[in-house]
């Protein structure tokens, strides 16, 4: 059976295939249980379903969704990752750039989904780790399995107001006060239609624990700045890296080196953002607008409606994922939504948003020199 997850690398070159949209419902949390807070959305796994019930003016209206793939309100860290996540880190070994990015209201779970539990004081790898510290020590088991050859260097990056950081670089201990701690980031154009970041960290890293010692760091980093600069996390996107390099000998004894990378973002919230675009008034106002965001949904709604020309450009976020929306990698995104009625305006915003996301078409092409 030629079934939706068979890989045809030709069909793909040449109609493109869809970016995977999976959505997560959290399940309510100890207070919102507690007080009885109304469920409103119901999720379908087998069927790939989300049934959202909303009750107007005493008329009952369902409003159903269907995505490539849906977890529950039960769903462990486990299940996510083996089922959505496992198949992506293996495209990656074989030399795919892919994306995965958390879409979805401040709240309804990104974090917990990319990032997880923190790690306990002995080091140890928590059951409730997120997609992040999971695919670190996959690649590094599928690797030490295979005896490969290879090398691996990691980025770390928060993107705040439209300003980079890196949540790598080492702290700087700088006799001036008025002098930033942090230098200040550059987006440049590679003259290939790309874009890279000028004076980012790479760290080259040998093993996973070694990852987790840097994204301990940038995490520490990230939540040091939050209180510092009085920032709201909610509103700033994260972006980590992977590149590895594999190299391989071919039947002839021929050697080529194989180079696969994994971008993994948890997104600012999308509460504000509504589902034509900006929300008009009171968000605009307080100047919540997160242009980075924004930019997201109208080179979104640009792809699907084919509609020319695609406004990249207009922000640090697009320009960064640019090859991520429509370009050569593979893409999947995770909505993330709350059970509540509470939240049900901004869930079926996100479903609506995650929906038409299904129709973007990438065209993945393997990396190989
Ligand atoms: P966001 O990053 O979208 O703002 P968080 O990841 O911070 O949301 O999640 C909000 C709260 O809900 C956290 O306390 C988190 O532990 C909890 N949570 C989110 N998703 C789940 C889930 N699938 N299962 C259990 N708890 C969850
Ligand atoms: N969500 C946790 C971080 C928190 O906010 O504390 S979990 C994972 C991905 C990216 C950044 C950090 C982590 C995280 C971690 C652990 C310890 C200290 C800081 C951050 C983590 C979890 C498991 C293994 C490795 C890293």
């Amino acid at each position: 059976r030629s079934g939706e997850g068979s890989f045809n690398g030709r069909q793909d070159k040449e109609k493109g295939v869809n970016v995977q949209v999976i959505v997560r419902c959290r399940p309510l949390s100890e207070d919102e249980a507690r007080i009885h807070t109304p469920v409103v959305i119901s999720c379908n796994e087998n069927k790939r379903e989300v049934c959202a019930v909303q009750t107007i003016a005493n008329k009952q209206i369902d409003r159903t969704f269907l995505f490539d793939k849906v977890f529950g309100p039960s769903s462990q860290q486990k299940d996510l990752y083996e089922q959505a996540v496992c198949p992506i880190v293996f495209e990656v070994l074989e030399g795919y750039n892919c994306t995965i990015f958390a879409y979805g209201q401040t709240g309804t779970g990104k974090t917990y989904t990319m990032e997880g539990g923190s790690r306990k004081k002995n080091g140890e790898y928590p059951s409730d780790a997120g997609v992040i510290p999971r695919a670190v020590r996959q690649i590094f088991d599928i690797l030490e399995a295979q005896h490969a050859e290879y090398s691996m260097k990691v980025t770390f990056l928060e993107l705040y107001n439209e300003e980079i950081s890196d949540l790598l670089a080492p702290e700087e201990t700088s006799k001036f006060p008025e002098d930033k701690s942090k230098k200040p980031i550059a987006l440049m154009e590679d003259g290939k239609g790309g874009v890279f970041v000028r004076g980012l960290e790479e760290e080259i890293v040998t093993t996973a624990n070694e990852i987790y010692k840097i994204l301990e760091k940038g995490s520490a980093k990230r939540k040091t700045a939050e209180t510092l600069l009085n920032k709201q996390s909610s509103r700033s996107h994260s972006i980590f890296s992977i590149t590895i390099h594999i190299k391989e000998c071919t039947p002839e004894g021929e050697e080529m080196i194989k180079c696969g990378k994994l971008n993994l973002v948890d997104l600012a919230g999308s509460e504000n953002i509504s589902r034509s675009g900006a929300r008009e008034g009171r968000a605009r106002e307080a100047g919540e607008i997160n242009k980075s965001l924004l930019t997201l949904g109208r080179v979104i709604n640009a792809l699907v409606e084919h509609s020319g020309h695609v406004p990249y450009r207009d922000s640090k976020l697009t320009r960064l994922l640019r090859d991520s929306l429509g370009g050569k990698t593979k893409t999947c995104i995770i909505a993330t939504v709350s059970p509540s009625v509470l939240c049900l305006e901004e869930t079926l915003s996100t479903l609506d948003y995650a929906h038409r996301a299904k129709n973007i078409k990438n065209k993945p092409e393997i990396n190989q020199k």
